[in-house]
């Protein structure tokens, strides 16, 4: 049961039991070597909290105004694809424990719900990514399908020119569309997905993809990597946000800017908010954290756009040690698809509940009974 779980951590351990090996190593895996999936969780370690004392703190807020709306915490849900593999309708119910936290979602380019859908089902405030680009005219269509549903934000996925090494995707299917024999065991052995999720149509379908796909590729049934590298454009360029800058009236975000150099780049073409981003490790390994480079970019751009990052966040200390640093919002990955994987729209919202909870409980502690209120002085970064 979710409700007993009291960390992310134990939500990921129920995940782990609940669906097949091929979705949870979807979930969990990086690329190659793992160095950068590794390094976004020791970051937090280097970095130590150095509390006041004596404030009263018996009322205490930590929500945030993000975009002109007002958010319940210092995070939301980011984007991830095939949720439609980790519980029926996974966009749908994410969304939902979105809304009922007060928190924005937003909802992946590789949905199994279309965005009208999932803005109309979950009452939350939806964000859309792009993903895919293989051509201008496939995001021109989202964005005004997007726009014309309401949305509000348009997140633009900057770090997938190509599709990252995952060996553990390839490793899991004999054929790109076919799962090898272990794992079918496997699913085998998991009679409560298999009915969850495939009975009685079989494998979800991705709804957001136009005529990117052939018709008879639009299953998520396959490696990811087979199903998506063959989408991506590499060719992907500044020139490509300047214009997508010029059909979008709504809020443009940038998902997958590193350097202080782009930051700023991103401001001269008027985009309104970036989210640092090594993709959860499963991009380029190697890849710094994001904990790493946000100081020198709060210190590039703060107040000329918003400054967002995602990348390893478990802990409600993760996250306020982020807004120390100056992030104005925090993007979560797979604190939520944990609770997702675990149990539903019910697990989904019990990760949030449990970071929630956590953020209270560390300003109390840090004597800072209001996040607007932190900075780096609350911090010392700690020696290697
Ligand atoms: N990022 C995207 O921009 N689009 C996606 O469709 C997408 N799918 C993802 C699917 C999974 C299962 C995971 C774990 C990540 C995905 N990401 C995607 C990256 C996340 O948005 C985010 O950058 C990353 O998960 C953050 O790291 P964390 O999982 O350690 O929190």
């Amino acid at each position: 049961d979710v409700q007993r779980a009291q960390s992310i951590e134990e939500l990921r351990a129920m995940a782990r039991k609940r669906v097949p090996n091929f979705c949870f190593e979807y979930v969990e895996g990086g690329a190659e070597e793992e160095i950068s999936l590794r390094h976004n969780r020791e970051v937090f370690t280097r970095i130590g909290f150095l509390p006041r004392t004596l404030v009263d703190v018996s009322v205490r807020r930590q929500g945030r105004r993000l975009f002109g709306q007002d958010i319940a915490s210092p995070f939301l849900i980011g984007p991830t694809g095939f949720s439609g593999l980790l519980a029926r309708e996974g966009d749908v119910a994410m969304a939902s424990a979105a809304a009922s936290a007060g928190v924005p979602f937003v909802l992946t380019n590789v949905s199994t719900t279309s965005l009208e859908e999932v803005v109309r089902r979950s009452g939350a405030q939806v964000w859309q990514q792009v993903y895919l680009y293989r051509d201008r005219a496939f995001v021109a269509s989202v964005a005004q399908r997007a726009q014309a549903a309401g949305i509000g934000v348009l997140v633009l996925t900057t770090d997938s020119a190509v599709y990252g090494k995952r060996e553990w995707d390839a490793r899991n299917f004999s054929s790109p569309r076919r799962l090898d024999w272990r794992n079918k065991l496997d699913v085998l052995r998991h009679p409560r997905w298999l009915i969850d999720i495939l009975y009685p149509h079989g494998f979800p379908r991705f709804a957001n993809l136009g005529d990117l796909l052939p018709p008879d590729q639009t299953s998520v049934r396959g490696a990811a990597a087979a199903i998506l590298g063959q989408s991506l454009s590499a060719a992907l360029d500044w020139a490509d946000v300047q214009w997508l800058r010029g059909i979008w009236p709504g809020k443009l975000v940038l998902k997958g800017v590193m350097q202080v150099e782009d930051a700023q780049r991103a401001v001269a073409l008027g985009v309104d908010g970036i989210v640092l981003s090594n993709h959860g490790g499963r991009q380029l390994d190697g890849a710094l954290s994001t904990m790493d480079v946000l100081p020198e970019v709060v210190a590039a751009v703060k107040g000329q756009l918003t400054v967002m990052l995602d990348g390893g966040f478990r802990r409600g200390a993760d996250i306020v040690k982020a807004i120390a640093l100056g992030a104005d919002a925090v993007l979560l990955g797979r604190a939520t698809t944990y609770g997702l994987a675990a149990g539903g729209q019910a697990g989904a919202t019990r990760a949030l509940e449990i970071l929630r909870s956590e953020v209270d409980r560390v300003l109390a502690l840090l004597a800072c009974p209001d996040i607007d209120q932190l900075d780096a002085s609350y911090l010392r970064r700690l020696q290697a």
